[in-house]
């Protein structure tokens, strides 16, 4: 533990000299004077234990045994580095010694862990999963979530808090009446325990107690270890603390009370102790001279492993004529399609609010299957949209397959910190080494006066993120082959269930199929104009080309299925049929996926255009609850046939 603790500070004094040499690209957080924290919790893991880190990350990563050279790479932005330079120190990923991720955002690593507890149970192994926050993610939702959750659970999770009292500048006294981190555990009826986190021996052995009782099916613990840093929040920072305070935890020093210890006790000498300093420095040494001869990522690399395309994905798609004649709701599609996945592989679990277990959540899309497939596999979740999603995506790179059901997708922003910052940038921010299989499911749409809360349609906010991928289908048949592709795909995926189009029936085959991600269907061929549209709009605008057909106007109906991957080659080829375009969507108008898609027709097929693209939505308003201001606002067949008409009326 000494080598460690000593390793640590001697790299964050290189990294510090560094970075005031102007070598570094960016700031990094020292570690120096927590040393003890890492390297007493981290002693007691196993490398494929995890743990997820913080923006004060080296620490952390050097004790769980990152090798030296990457992590210093790293910083550098080398090829070379633990995340391949795609993150920095607030970014370092390390799936060879189960390191899921420093983080830049506070408190956000914790849910993460917590879904690296839950893989550890499902698949019955005996590792653990570690959090390391600070002081700063205490009030945060993600701490209290994920801890509520653990321990409903019984998940094997430490939660480590290193109470440095601040968080940047802010003193934890002035943020939180209670400053006993520790004491919060009691309301979760779990362990919790206060450490002298100066003394790696007391850390070590609350530690092992915690992780002793975690892999035994004990359940998490808390630990708050009482801790300082010794320099500022990030290294050139002008400290605000006062030299009093300073020098009361300096004469603390983790390391000197260490040696004194170990010098006192006799296991070693303050010779052979300063040979371990010497040969650390030569490590470090050594690390700096790899990091400055190892090659910057190619540029190409900067559109690499953003999204895990599996090479070996083997998705088609049964012939029309092979649909068979068996009807069924585009619920029970839903449900089929997750009993045939949850059969087919026993690392799918799903969890989600409004007693999944047994009603099958709010619009009993998961009926029978806790009844089918037991409640280690699915589960009632509590009411913490944000863990759930964070859990989800520590599940996923860690062995498991889950499924997370968000109840309305309007709930989906109080997890968006989880699926926009962390599920979609883990693939890449780390270098490409996490696989990331996360389907969250949720339902969208608005239907039946549901008003401003139950109502919207958000896809275009998620079609912008890369990394993630966002699926909507529009019929049963689609929905089932087009959910258990999202489920086996390795990419997060938002799965969008129109709430409306639940009960709508259709023949969808018993057999199993998939539908490949990323592919449109022309539900309505027409030779006139093209309608490109999705969702419950798919049904509107078919029902005005059926009007329009006895016109002798054809309307070829493109349903892209997926909005991202978008299918532009089949959208693309229709308009340079049809020439004249209107695209339908539920969504408000203002920056919806209406607006992308026009800009892409303009620019690749902008020659083949007879007239001016018109877009079909809610306009940029707030569902309103009154039934005659809900019909007045959402798009229908109507407001779509008279965009139909006028695009067939304008231009050549
Ligand atoms: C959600 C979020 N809010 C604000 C910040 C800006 N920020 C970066 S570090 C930090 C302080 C964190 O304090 P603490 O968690 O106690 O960790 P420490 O720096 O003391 O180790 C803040 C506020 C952030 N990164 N994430
Ligand atoms: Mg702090």
């Amino acid at each position: 533990m000494y080598t460690s603790m000593m390793r640590i500070r001697k790299f964050e004094e290189k990294i510090i000299s560094f970075y005031t040499l102007g070598k570094l690209a960016s700031f990094p957080h020292a570690y120096i004077g927590e040393e003890a924290v890492g390297v007493g919790v981290t002693a007691n893991l196993r490398d494929d234990d995890w743990i997820t880190s913080t923006h004060r990350a080296e620490g952390h990563v050097l004790a769980k045994g990152s090798d030296t050279n990457r992590v210093m790479a790293e910083l550098f932005g080398k090829a070379t580095g633990i995340s391949s330079g795609k993150g920095g120190s607030m970014h370092f990923g390390d799936k060879s010694k189960g390191l899921l991720g420093a983080t830049g955002i506070v408190s956000s690593g914790i849910p993460i862990a917590t879904g690296a507890g839950l893989s550890s149970q499902v698949r019955h192994t005996d590792q653990v999963a570690v959090s390391f926050f600070g002081d700063g993610a205490v009030p945060s939702g993600a701490f209290h979530e994920s801890i509520n959750l653990a321990a409903t659970w019984n998940l094997p999770v430490i939660f480590v808090c290193e109470n440095n009292l601040y968080s940047t500048w802010t003193p934890f006294s002035s943020v939180s009446k209670n400053t006993e981190v520790a004491s919060r555990a009691a309301g979760y009826s779990i362990p919790g325990v206060a450490v002298d986190g100066m003394d790696v021996l007391a850390m070590y052995n609350a530690a092992n107690e915690a992780v002793t009782r975690a892999r035994n099916g004990g359940g998490p613990t808390l630990i708050e270890a009482k801790t300082y840093r010794f320099g500022g929040h990030y290294i050139g920072d002008p400290d605000i603390r006062t030299k009093e305070e300073k020098a009361e935890w300096l004469k603390r020093d983790p390391i000197k009370m260490l040696a004194d210890h170990i010098v006192g006790a006799g296991v070693a000498t303050q010779d052979e102790l300063k040979a371990i300093d010497q040969k650390l420095e030569a490590e470090i040494s050594s690390a700096v001279e790899f990091a400055e001869k190892s090659p910057f990522p190619a540029e190409s690399d900067a559109l690499k492993d953003i999204y895990y395309e599996n090479p070996n994905a083997d998705w088609t798609e049964p012939a029309k004529s092979e649909l068979g004649s068996r009807v069924i709701s585009m619920r029970e599609a839903i449900n089929e399609a997750m009993r045939e996945e949850l059969t087919r592989d026993p690392t799918t679990i799903i969890y989600g609010q409004g007693y999944m277990g047994k009603r099958g959540g709010p619009f009993q899309v998961g009926k029978g299957l806790q009844d089918l497939y037991g409640k280690e596999r699915v589960r009632d979740a509590p009411i913490s949209e944000l863990t759930l999603v964070g859990v989800g995506l520590g599940a996923a790179m860690t062995g498991l397959r889950p499924i997370v059901e968000i109840q309305f997708v309007d709930f989906t922003t109080l997890a968006s910190d989880q699926i926009v910052n962390h599920a979609a940038k883990a693939h890449y921010m780390f270098g490409g080494q996490y696989k990331v299989p996360l389907t969250i499911r949720t339902a969208t749409g608005a239907e039946g006066s549901s008003a401003a809360h139950h109502s919207q349609s958000l896809e275009a906010w998620y079609m912008h993120i890369p990394g993630l991928k966002v699926v909507i289908p529009s019929t049963p048949y689609d929905a089932k082959g087009l959910l258990k592709a999202t489920i086996r795909n390795d990419n997060p995926t938002l799965f969008l269930e129109t709430k409306s189009l639940y009960p709508l029936k259709g023949p969808v085959p018993e057999k199993d199929y998939t539908i490949p991600l990323g592919k449109a269907d022309i539900k309505h061929e027409g030779r006139d104009v093209t309608i490109v549209t999705w969702g419950k709009m798919v049904h509107e605008s078919l029902k005005v080309a059926q009007r329009l057909e006895a016109e002798g106007i054809g309307v070829e109906v493109v349903d892209v299925r997926t909005l991202s991957p978008l299918d532009k080659r089949t959208i693309i080829e229709s308009v340079k049929k049809t020439g004249r375009v209107v695209v339908a969507h539920e969504e408000n108008k203002t920056a919806g996926a209406g607006a992308e898609i026009s800009a892409i027709i303009s620019e690749e097929a902008f020659s083949y255009l007879k007239g001016p693209i018109m877009r079909v939505a809610t306009p940029d308003a707030i569902f309103p609850y009154s039934p005659p201001l809900e019909k007045f606002i959402f798009p229908n067949d109507t407001k779509i046939e008279a965009a139909v008409r006028a695009v067939l009326a304008s231009g050549k």
